[in-house]
């Protein structure tokens, strides 16, 4: 039978029999992130030792970076057999990618936080691997509520399994701004203190997201910070008027979107954005910044266009590369590499502006509304999410193909956006992310062609896994009982 990985991998050849780990397992591998993961995972959930093998004998389970360069930067070769099991790749990130792998292959019980008995048995597999998309992304908005770092590392946690690496922080929007900036302190100080609902609000500090790139790190996940202008601003402005033409402008509780807009004529707008951009840069070891662009209902296109002609040099002066919502194609002069985020339902046409982007060498994510936006509701009774876009069942963010909605473009890869309006808590993520985000990760991952039946199958058998893990709110779908 074949193992119910998640992603598929991109060849897999079952074998007859199976390896068990016990108190005698050996462990070797070269000193990184993927090491470090592999051994905390295995002494957490086994409590076995895994020391190094006696010199001159094999180990029995060995990570190696002798991979040819064919495999890539996350490409692997995986080998579980009577001998051990062989890891290798070309390098540490595709050794962790290689590491989730082995994970999938283990009993569920490697997902417990606390050790348990096992036995901790490995089928016979031999599986080559490799990427479809380099851009395979997940978006927490830690602005409609906020999320602190403990909650932002469990979410880190939730996505590292299915391959994942990287994560999109919406930091600023309406309703709350979240991340420190040193130069303005009363984005924090005023723009931080609600939400969705009122109170309470939050921020990060600048040490915090210092420590949420780290732990996102440790695990090849890039972090992707987006400060949202010219819209999704009133935090901002309601902190420093001068970035407004309201009078009075006041902090926002609500979730309507489109009414808020910086002042686009004003030199002191510029200013105020290439100092938080130059301190986001600063933060962000990350290559790109996200500027979003979205929503602006409330300026005119020459407007728009006039300031985005400002702000994306702000961005490509540091270095970083543009990525902006799907709206900013429309921005005269998009800096080479610029990653346009396609989140529209598909059911609308793409517009002229987008395919004319994409043919002039933007890079799209693919972020469909009604396929990957995991706010959206599973089923007209969910009790969480909102439905704008419809509802989004698990098979909807499964069964789709990013290279068939804008012809021709460069597709970078694929993101599922959690927007917070109507979740408060991790165990509300939980509900929204599970299970739709293992079919995203397989969209994101597999250049398979989707079957279904294959994935439900192995959804099915990831339950016990999530909830080893802690993860109980997960949305029990009519697709995972067997039908
Ligand atoms: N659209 C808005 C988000 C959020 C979302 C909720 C984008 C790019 C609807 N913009 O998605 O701020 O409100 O589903």
């Amino acid at each position: 039978m074949e193992p119910n990985l998640i992603p598929v991998p991109r060849a897999l050849l079952p074998g007859t029999g199976e390896l068990v780990l016990d108190g005698r397992a050996t462990l070797t591998a070269p000193d990184g992130p993927a090491a470090a993961f592999l051994r905390a995972l295995l002494t957490r959930a086994t409590g076995l030792p895994f020391p190094a093998p006696e010199p001159g004998t094999p180990a029995t389970v060995a990570l190696t970076l002798d991979g040819p360069p064919s495999l890539g930067r996350e490409g692997y070769l995986l080998d579980v057999a009577e001998g051990g099991v062989r890891l290798r790749a070309h390098t540490d990130e595709g050794l962790f990618r290689a590491v989730q792998t082995l994970r999938q292959l283990l009993p569920p019980q490697i997902e417990s936080p606390t050790p348990s008995a096992g036995p901790w048995t490995l089928p016979y597999v031999a599986v080559e691997d490799g990427p479809r998309y380099a851009w395979r992304g997940v978006m927490l908005d830690v602005a409609r509520h906020f999320f602190d770092v403990a909650a932002v590392k469990g979410f880190i946690d939730r996505v590292v399994p299915y391959k994942f690496n990287v994560l999109h922080l919406h930091l600023s929007d309406d309703q709350g701004w979240r991340l420190e900036m040193a130069g303005y302190p009363r984005l924090t100080e005023h723009g931080s203190t609600t939400a969705v609902g009122g109170p309470p609000g939050g921020f990060f500090t600048q040490d915090d997201f210092k420590e949420i790139v780290a732990y996102a790190a440790e695990r090849y996940l890039t972090v992707v910070p987006e400060i949202d202008v010219p819209g999704h601003t009133q935090a901002a402005m309601s902190s420093y008027p001068f970035l407004s033409t309201q009078e009075a402008p006041e902090l926002y509780e609500g979730v309507e979107v489109g009414f808020s807009e910086l002042a686009i004529h004003r030199d002191s707008t510029y200013a105020f954005l290439d100092d938080v951009f130059g301190e986001l840069s600063a933060l962000t070891p990350g290559g790109f910044l996200h500027i979003g662009g979205d929503e602006a209902l409330s300026t005119t296109p020459e407007d728009y266009a006039h300031f985005m002609s400002r702000v994306l040099p702000l961005v490509g002066e540091r270095g970083k590369t543009v990525v902006a919502w799907q709206e900013a194609a429309s921005a005269p002069g998009l800096p080479p590499g610029v990653h346009l985020q396609y989140w529209r339902p598909t059911s609308e046409d793409v517009p002229d502006a987008l395919t004319a982007a994409a043919r002039a060498g933007a890079k799209l994510v693919m972020s469909p509304a009604d396929r990957v936006y995991l706010d959206q509701k599973y089923a007209e009774d969910t009790e969480l999410g909102l439905k704008w876009a419809g509802t989004v069942s698990v098979r909807q963010s499964y069964e789709w193909d990013p290279e068939a909605l804008v012809p021709g473009a460069e597709v970078a890869g694929v993101e599922a956006p959690l927007w917070t309006e109507t979740l408060h808590t991790p165990d509300d993520l939980d509900h929204m992310l599970f299970p739709r985000l293992p079919g995203v990760a397989d969209v994101a991952w597999s250049a398979a062609p989707r079957d279904w039946d294959s994935h439900a199958r192995r959804l099915r058998a990831h339950t016990a896994r999530w909830e080893a893990a802690g993860i109980t709110t997960y949305y029990r779908a009519p697709e995972l009982t067997e039908d």
